[in-house]
């Protein structure tokens, strides 16, 4: 039996990179349409219809929701294509986007 044959006595530990999360968080305003935000979380942000309920009741409410947590230029991208859509109707709606 060769040298080559034998098992390393030390295990090697595998450290696996998890990509930073970045939390979407959508702001109330005074003028978008309940609907309309409503309709931007189920397009954009693949909520159900009760989710995107829920949050943008919660946004209404409170001044901001957590939309949901997606890598860094995922976040950005959706956020950006969402205050767009709501930007070429006049309506203020604003997403911003942070670290978790
Ligand atoms: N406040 C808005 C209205 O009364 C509705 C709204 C809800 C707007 C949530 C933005 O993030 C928002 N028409």
């Amino acid at each position: 039996m060769s040298d080559s044959d034998l098992k390393p006595r030390v295990k090697q530990k595998t450290r696996v990179q998890r990509p930073k999360l970045y939390k979407v968080l959508l702001l109330n305003d005074d003028y978008t349409p309940r609907d309309f935000v409503v309709l931007i979380l189920k397009a954009e942000f693949r909520l159900d219809a009760a989710q995107a309920e829920a949050v943008m009741i919660t946004a209404h409410q409170k001044g901001v929701c957590v939309v949901s947590v997606y890598p860094k230029d995922v976040a950005e991208t959706k956020a950006t294509r969402a205050i767009d859509a709501a930007g070429q109707l006049g309506y203020p709606l604003q997403f911003t986007v942070e670290p978790e």
